[in-house]
């Protein structure tokens, strides 16, 4: 392969046969791998036949009706949208249009919240691109779609083994009208830690140079300091900067008293001071009730100048009365999901928004049809991922108890049944409460309310209760997230740690006080280059160093599987998951143009080493490939 790369260098081509350029081009030093696409495919395809997918077994593939998608004119040019104001107007002028605007207008959190907040983040990029295009068609009026970011980036690479990156790129193409929206866990990027500073910068600037439009920066301890960094980054980028604040407690309780009127009208001050161009309610638990989404928004748009967008979740039953009110009180826009993705841990529906807000002068500019025909789609490959739902059936009012953000309140549940405390479940959600009131009553969004539902995790599963963490604590090994929160590694929660606690959890160590990023090395991206280069053993992207920055083991393990299987993101939903029946014949476009065609022709009995053949036949030709029977 070697020289047939000197060969084809352009400098070889151009008659120049001297060949010192060898020594400066380590591009011929890259070889294409050994390229058996289809065994790869059909090593995956048998590997989750036999074994299911990861963490939960093998299971019986039931027959899925195809996805409905909506017949759209693929020939007519797309309706121009707010991304077409952004690009023209900059975010400056983006934010005085929204202003501006008599009737709420919408942010549809399909692609991202919802699906985190009811499928365990576990929607594929495939099943997301195959909706984009009719979806901007069809919403061309939506303010917003929030499709990156939050767990997602995380989990497509640790559990879809997908590149988020190539989602957004993906997904871009596809919707060139809307604006695209992502969550951003300010320091934390896409993360669960505080990062370098030039890290987040970088983060910033190559997802804003892929397609991000508007970044929702959020603190996980509303700690401004912790945001003022990511505010400019974004501001640098051109794009527009929501600076979120996290709405916890309830300001309607006069008995709890930390988080009221007048702290939220402080920390909006400071966030339109910081450089916001927008201002963020970010309600991730649902706990804004509707007259408090009233004095809230009532309050905010007297104190500050930027528009305001209202997220919260349905956990509780009472989405669209908070929305109706924040409207009432001259909300700017809120998010919603499509109606089969909608209530309960997600967002409150799109169409039962505008029916609800018939005959008011607000009431959103949407087209009904397009929602409903959309919802088709979504409620049938929502079904691809029965396993994954939470299980809660119903509206859940206990949320104003135990406080839990939608988007962890699946996977906190996928937790503990993984160390065995499925049965548990109730334990750990009251524990995660009196956790939070231990810890002094904190903001809990990923990561805060991570670090709260390690501790209570390890407290059910150590039978310990509140009393045994201050008299047993010095003898108790703390689960690192939660002594890191008390060394001041998150940042500092309002009103400071409790010191009784922090001294039992730190055991001697020192707490900081200045911004984590501070005190980290910034990452040497030059360097990482040429780590990279020489362990990956190709072209290295930016894209690449951010992620392995950000994630190095997630980064690499996801390169084996690569290695291993090949790209899987072209594989169906259903055989993704569940592999193949017995007989059963599928497509699979591993390029444009090209279509392999693979049959399941049997399984061979389990050999003494613990493996089985399976049968394949690949576009007519037989094939087989040994896996090992994990069962
Ligand atoms: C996230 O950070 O992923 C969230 O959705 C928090 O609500
Ligand atoms: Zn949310």
């Amino acid at each position: 392969p070697f020289l047939e790369n000197v060969v084809q260098h352009k400098q070889f081509l151009s008659g120049e046969y001297n060949t010192t350029f060898i020594d400066r081009s380590p591009e011929l030093f890259v070889f294409p791998k050994r390229k058996d696409r289809g065994t790869k495919m059909l090593t995956y395809i048998a590997d989750r036949t036999i074994n299911g997918f990861e963490g939960y077994g093998n299971r019986k593939k039931p027959v899925f009706p195809k996805p409905r998608i909506p017949l759209i004119k693929h020939s007519e040019r797309m309706h121009d949208g707010t991304k077409q104001i952004l690009d023209e107007q900059g975010p400056e002028g983006l934010a005085a249009w929204l202003k501006s605007q008599k009737k709420v207008l919408l942010t549809d959190t399909t692609f991202r919240d919802a699906h985190q907040s009811l499928l365990a983040t576990r929607v594929r990029t495939k099943d997301l691109e195959n909706i984009a295009e009719p979806t901007a068609r069809l919403l061309p009026d939506l303010f917003s779609l929030e499709m990156w970011g939050g767990a997602t980036f995380d989990v497509s690479y640790r559990f879809l083994n997908e590149d988020p990156w190539e989602r957004l790129l993906k997904l871009r193409a596809k919707a060139p009208n809307v604006l695209f929206q992502m969550l951003l866990r300010s320091s934390n990027a896409v993360g669960y830690k505080n990062y370098p500073d030039n890290l987040i910068r970088e983060f910033v600037d190559k997802s804003a140079s892929a397609g991000i439009d508007v970044f929702r920066i959020f603190d996980s301890l509303n700690w401004v300091e912790g945001m003022k960094l990511t505010i400019n980054a974004v501001r640098e980028s051109g794009k527009v900067a929501e600076a979120a604040m996290c709405y916890t407690g309830d300001i309607l309780d006069t008995g709890r008293q930390k988080y009221d009127l007048t702290y939220y009208k402080k920390l909006a001050e400071e966030l339109e001071e910081a450089g916001a161009h927008i201002l963020g309610i970010k309600d991730m638990a649902g706990l804004l009730k509707p007259e408090a989404a009233y004095q809230l928004i009532s309050t905010l748009k007297e104190t500050v100048d930027i528009p305001i967008h209202l997220h919260t979740h349905d956990t509780s039953g009472n989405g669209l009365l908070t929305y109706s009110k924040a409207v009432d009180a001259g909300v700017d826009v809120v998010d919603v999901a499509a109606g089969s993705m909608a209530g309960l841990t997600s967002q409150p529906s799109a169409n039962s928004l505008y029916y609800a807000l018939e005959g008011h002068e607000r009431k959103p500019e949407l087209n009904i049809e397009s929602y409903e025909k959309l919802g088709h789609y979504w409620e049938d490959t929502r079904k691809y991922y029965q396993d994954f739902e939470s299980g809660m059936n119903a509206p859940h009012t206990e949320v104003y108890e135990h406080e839990m953000p939608g988007g962890q309140y699946s996977n906190l549940q996928q937790q503990a049944k993984a160390v065995g405390l499925g049965e548990r479940w109730d334990e750990v959600k009251s524990m995660y409460r009196r956790v939070n009131d231990m810890f002094g009553d904190i903001v809990k969004v990923t990561p805060s309310s991570k670090i709260v539902g390690d501790m209570a995790l390890y407290m059910v599963q150590n039978d310990l209760n509140e009393d045994d963490i201050y008299e047993k604590g010095e003898s108790l090994d703390f689960p690192d997230s939660v002594i890191e929160f008390f060394q001041g590694y998150l940042g500092q929660p309002y009103g400071g740690f409790p010191a009784e606690l922090q001294r039992i959890i730190l055991k001697g160590r020192e707490p900081i006080q200045v911004r984590p990023g501070e005190l980290l090395e910034p990452v040497d991206f030059n360097n990482l280059k040429e780590t990279l280069f020489h362990s990956l053993d190709r072209q290295v992207t930016s894209f690449d160093m951010i992620s392995y920055a950000l994630y190095p083991k997630v980064f690499m393990d996801h390169q084996k599987f690569r290695e291993q299987y090949g790209d899987m993101s072209m594989l169906d939903t259903p055989s993704f998951l569940y592999g193949m029946r017995l007989g059963e014949e599928i497509e699979v476009e591993i390029e444009q143009g090209k279509t392999l065609i693979v049959k399941l022709v049997s399984v061979g009995e389990p050999q003494v080493d613990g493996t089985r053949t399976v049968y394949f036949e690949l576009n007519g030709q037989p094939r087989e490939v040994v896996v090992k029977d994990e069962n």
